[in-house]
């Protein structure tokens, strides 16, 4: 079944990495759609992400600042705007931070996904024809993968298994998701993506923070041995996806989402040194991070098969684009790292 037109989306956490990507590309690409954007404007939500897109896009966006974890303001929002769907970007998302200080990962990520997920049914009154709910969940709830089997990835049915508070909140997120399902019928989707890398990341990442410590000569801090390895993923491809999924999705399901596109961390970071001529020198082995996951790998072939979505860009260009728009957009790290974003 094809879900569509969309009238009224309300997305979450859209001033982040992922979030205003989406709302951009959803804009661009989806004539008819308004896009609310509820965004508590974290340390993550950055204004600057959405500078102009009021004016490119006029009556279509509206943005509001407030917490998904505050039932009244979310009601409120349901009321005066009757979304047809709901997509649900907004966490704490940075692995370090939740070992650091796991409470704010489990209040936003589960008690605000579980607040979001309440009060839609309420306010779509159990009347879910064509409404749905898709979650923005990640690969990293399934725990981590042997690198001597590089024959085993992630399905939608291996165990979840994680291991840092973030996934240990994600995990809960979804399995509460899930319930909804599979107690009201509410009209969920769950997706799970790799890593994602593109313009907009905040630079506590793995690749904007190297190529930002490239850029000013300063030691690019590689956790353990640098042996870890992620599948990458261009933000462009996870909005695809995620578009894919809510129009053609089943409720009910999960779908990974991934590039297919396994790579060491010490690759990546000579990579970026190699790209801004950068001498090797500055790599600088430190502290493995505290349970750190050894390899992610997304098995995608229920997206492709049953939805029909690809990834449309490979690594080797994208990290090349991506690299250069950090190089391009210097005054957006530097407002980052010297706090002025916020103000
Ligand atoms: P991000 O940290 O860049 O952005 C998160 C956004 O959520 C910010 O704008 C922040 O202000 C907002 N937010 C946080 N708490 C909130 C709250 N209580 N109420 C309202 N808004 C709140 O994150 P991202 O990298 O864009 O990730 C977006 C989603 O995708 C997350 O759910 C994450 O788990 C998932 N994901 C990310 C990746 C990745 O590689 N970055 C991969 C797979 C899945
Ligand atoms: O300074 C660093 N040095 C380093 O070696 C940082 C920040 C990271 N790393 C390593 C840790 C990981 O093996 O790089 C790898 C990637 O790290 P992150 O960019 O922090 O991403 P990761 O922990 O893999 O999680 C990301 O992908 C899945 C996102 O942050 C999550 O939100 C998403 O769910």
């Amino acid at each position: 079944m094809i879900v569509n037109p969309f009238n009224i989306i309300l997305i979450t956490g859209g001033l982040g990495f992922i979030g205003s990507n989406f709302i951009r590309y959803i804009l661009s690409t989806e004539k008819g759609v308004k896009i609310i954007n509820l965004d508590s404007m974290t340390y993550a939500g950055n204004p600057k992400n959405l500078a102009e897109i009021e004016h490119e896009y006029p009556g279509r966006y509206t943005f509001i600042k407030g917490d998904i974890c505050d039932q009244k303001s979310v009601e409120k929002i349901f009321q005066e705007n009757v979304p047809d769907a709901v997509i649900n970007f907004a966490a704490e998302s940075h692995v370090d931070r939740s070992i650091e200080d796991p409470n704010v990962f489990i209040k936003t990520n589960v008690l605000g996904t579980a607040t979001l997920l309440n009060t839609a049914r309420k306010c779509w009154k159990d009347f879910f024809n064509n409404k749905r709910f898709l979650q923005v969940s990640t690969d990293e709830v399934y725990g981590t993968l042997p690198e001597d089997k590089p024959e085993i990835k992630f399905t939608e049915t291996t165990p979840l298994n994680p291991h840092s508070p973030y996934s240990a909140s994600k995990t809960s997120a979804d399995l509460i998701a899930k319930s909804f399902f599979d107690t009201f019928g509410f009209p969920v989707l769950i997706t799970r993506c790799s890593n994602n890398y593109g313009p907009y990341q905040f630079p506590e990442k793995l690749i904007p923070l190297m190529i930002s410590k490239a850029m000013n000569n300063e030691k690019l801090p590689v956790y353990g041995d640098g042996l870890n390895v992620r599948d990458w993923l261009y933000v462009e491809d996870h909005c695809s996806a995620i578009l894919t999924v809510l129009k053609k999705g089943k409720t009910g399901e999960v779908y990974n989402i991934g590039g297919n596109c396994e790579i060491q961390n010490i690759e990546i970071v000579k990579m970026i040194l190699d790209s801004l001529n950068k001498p090797h020198s500055l790599i600088n082995y430190v502290q493995d991070r505290l349970g750190h996951d050894r390899r992610y790998a997304i098995d995608a072939t229920k997206i492709k098969n049953e939805l029909g979505w690809e990834p449309a860009y490979c690594f080797g260009e994208k990290i090349k684009d991506t690299i250069q728009w950090y190089v391009e957009n210097q005054n957006w790290v530097s407002s980052i790292i010297d706090g002025s974003y916020q103000k």
